[in-house]
């Protein structure tokens, strides 16, 4: 049996993470068969290969990666969202779309947690929930100069909220853009683009810490519906019921 890793509901959103909510989105999407660990964040990626999370358990080997692991589950347990099998046209929008969310909208995600305007002390309390007095109080500090070394090594965390909040929306009226009136991104059936694209996605309008950026994100009214749309549709009520 295959296990996962992951961190915690957060509210309404999956996990803090949205590639451990993207990878666990396209298990229960492509119906592959998983047991749940839970593991606070710190722990997870101390433990992870390349100390990056997502990472799974399979029979005695730990592999890491969620687009790898993808792959992977793709090959041994079979291809159940048809993706290798998508024409080129889609296969193509589908990577695009992939690359878009994970290499842009990733880091405006971040930046809306824990820059500008965000409330990113009730944000850094839950992700280190198991500390407590001083222990937690440092945390908090070394998490927000630890994401501020790293937006700015990734440029985004140069700019001024006020540019951040145009790139998102250039982003947000491309998704929109490419969802049209469609059920899922890619058509009328679910592929594994659309995990990816509603843990991104839901990572600003499930997030349950109001911050300017989630907010313009909460603006998009077909990208809210294709979020709820999706928890629906592959979130039972019992996939909330773990204790974290
Ligand atoms: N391409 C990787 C990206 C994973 C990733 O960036 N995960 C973040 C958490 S959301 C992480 O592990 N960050 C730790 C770090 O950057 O050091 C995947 O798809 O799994």
């Amino acid at each position: 049996m295959l296990t996962f890793y992951r961190s915690g509901r957060f509210g309404d959103l999956g996990d803090v993470s949205p590639y451990v909510y993207k990878l666990e989105t396209y298990m229960r999407t492509a119906r592959v068969p998983f047991d749940t660990k839970l593991m606070p964040v710190d722990q997870m990626l101390m433990s992870g290969p390349r100390n990056l999370i997502p990472f799974i358990d399979e029979d005695g080997e730990r592999m890491g990666d969620s687009s790898l692991i993808i792959e992977h589950l793709q090959k041994l347990h079979g291809d159940g969202l048809g993706d290798l099998a998508l024409p080129d046209e889609l296969k193509y929008r589908a990577h695009l779309i992939k690359k878009l969310l994970e290499n842009d909208m990733f880091y405006i995600m971040i930046y809306s947690r824990w820059l500008g305007g965000a409330d990113y002390k009730t944000f850094a309390k839950f992700v280190n929930r198991h500390r407590s007095g001083d222990e937690l109080a440092f945390a908090v500090d070394r998490s927000l100069e630890s994401v501020k070394a790293m937006l700015h090594g990734f440029r985004m965390g140069r700019y001024e909220e006020t540019v951040v909040e145009g790139f998102l929306r250039e982003n947000l009226d491309c998704l929109t853009y490419w969802l049209g009136n469609q059920r899922y991104f890619l058509g009328d059936q679910p592929h594994a683009v659309d995990a990816g694209a509603f843990s991104q996605l839901a990572s600003f309008i499930h997030f349950p810490i109001d911050n300017p950026l989630a907010k313009v994100a909460k603006s998009y009214t077909s990208l809210v519906d294709y979020c709820d749309r999706m928890k629906a549709e592959f979130y039972p009520p019992d996939a909330w019921a773990d204790p974290a």
